[in-house]
């Protein structure tokens, strides 16, 4: 630790993070970061349109209506609302998408709050390993902590430089580009950070805990 190279900007999410490194925090789970060669998943086909998947039930929720509630094992719960999640450290970030039903979309480009810097903001407590996603149509999804903490993970609220759509999930949903989609949880309303890694709404229904597309973790063995 000695030979800390000095940084000029040393924000309290800089120097958060820079602890983060240090403890190892959130590097634990093994993220797959495949090659060029192996970008498209086994089992996956490439599509050029984007299509919609959900529970058939799509929630118009205004800007001026959203809120995002932080709340279980974190030192700053706390519930954003619009500008409150705009004010936050913005981000572009370029990534692919592959869907459990067999479709991948290349090139995705997404605006929004890198999970990083929102976890900087919220600061979970040394026991949090998991947290649950639960969205404005009742949906949930499970994630490790590590995995919600990926480097590409983000809280979106664009897609291509546009606002997105209510069906995509609008105004702000998860992307979580290292796993199958079903685990990007639209309409993003609550996320609760957990002691233990428990199943939402298609975990318990068959799907993998985990759904990582390059191990094809696509439904569970029992
Ligand atoms: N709130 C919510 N999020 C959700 C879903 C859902 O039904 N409700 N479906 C999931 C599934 S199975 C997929 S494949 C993707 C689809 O996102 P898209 O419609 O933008 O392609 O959203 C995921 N997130
Ligand atoms: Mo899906």
């Amino acid at each position: 630790m000695a030979d800390e190279p000095m940084q000029t900007e040393d924000t309290k999410l800089t120097r958060t993070k820079r602890k983060w490194a240090e403890e190892g925090r959130f590097l634990t789970g093994q993220i797959s970061r495949p090659g060029p060669e192996d970008r498209l998943p086994p089992g996956q086909h490439l599509v050029k349109n984007w299509p919609v998947l959900d529970l058939g039930q799509q929630p118009e929720v205004s800007t001026a209506q959203w809120r995002l509630d932080v709340r279980g094992l974190v030192n700053n719960p706390l519930t954003l609302d619009w500008n409150g999640f705009l004010a936050l450290p913005q981000a572009e970030l370029r990534s692919d998408i592959h869907c459990v039903t067999t479709w991948s979309r290349y090139d995705n480009d997404w605006t929004g709050v890198s999970t990083r810097d929102f976890l900087a903001a919220v600061d979970p407590k040394p026991e949090a390993t998991a947290v649950m996603l639960t969205s404005y149509d009742g949906y949930t999804t499970n994630l490790l902590l590590s995995d919600f903490a990926a480097e590409d993970a983000v809280i979106v609220h664009r897609w291509q430089g546009e606002p997105l759509t209510a069906e995509h999930g609008g105004p702000v949903r998860l992307v979580v580009p290292h796993l199958y989609f079903w685990k990007s949880a639209k309409w993003l309303k609550r996320i609760d950070f957990l002691s233990a890694d428990s199943a939402g709404f298609w975990e318990k229904n068959g799907y993998h805990m985990r759904g990582d597309p390059w191990a094809e973790e696509r439904y569970s063995e029992d």
